[in-house]
């Protein structure tokens, strides 16, 4: 059985993680109407991965014997300067979740929930893959800079990425 104190942190995640997808298919919309296909892709799976990460959350919460509430999700930003501007906020924003889990797992540390440390340990590994993609895409944006034909050949490569269900835990 999940504590109380684990419980209210798990469900606090999940609305961060819902709020992630929704920030995602946000952005997804913006580079639709920028006619960068590619792009759009790209966002696409990371909007189903968050809500893969929500839902692995989701289903352990209520594994564990607990009781899942959700709360209201944000609005999230609509609009941004050009690609450079979304990453780094998609970089920014993949901070902040990688200190949130953290401080999850403080949270299960000071509560003595190993179970939740060993589940929380996929997050964490997680996280270092998604900041290690988010900044490779946002390097090459640097780089392009205002190179058209440059930008156009990074969004043909970003229209290859595939979604894979994520194995969590
Ligand atoms: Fe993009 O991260 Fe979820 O956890």
């Amino acid at each position: 059985m999940i504590c109380e104190r684990m419980e209210k942190a798990f469900l606090e995640q999940i609305n961060k993680e819902l709020f992630s997808e929704y920030l995602y298919l946000s952005m997804k919309a913006y580079f639709a109407n920028l006619n960068l296909n590619g792009f759009v892709n790209w966002m696409d799976v990371q909007v189903q991965e968050e809500r893969a990460h929500a839902m692995g959350m989701f289903d352990y919460v209520l594994e564990r014997g607990g009781k899942v509430e959700l709360e209201a999700i944000n609005k999230p930003q609509t609009s941004w300067n050009g690609p450079l501007d979304v990453f780094k906020a998609v970089l920014a924003h993949e901070q902040f979740i990688t200190s949130s889990i953290n401080a999850l797992m403080d949270v299960a540390e000071e509560t003595k929930d190993r179970a939740a440390m060993i589940f929380l340990n996929w997050y964490l590994k997680e996280q270092v893959e998604e900041e290690a993609n988010v900044g490779n895409v946002l390097a090459q944006l640097e780089l392009i800079g205002d190179d058209k034909n440059a930008l156009f050949a990074l969004d043909k490569e970003l229209s290859t990425r595939t979604f894979v269900a994520p194995v969590i835990g």
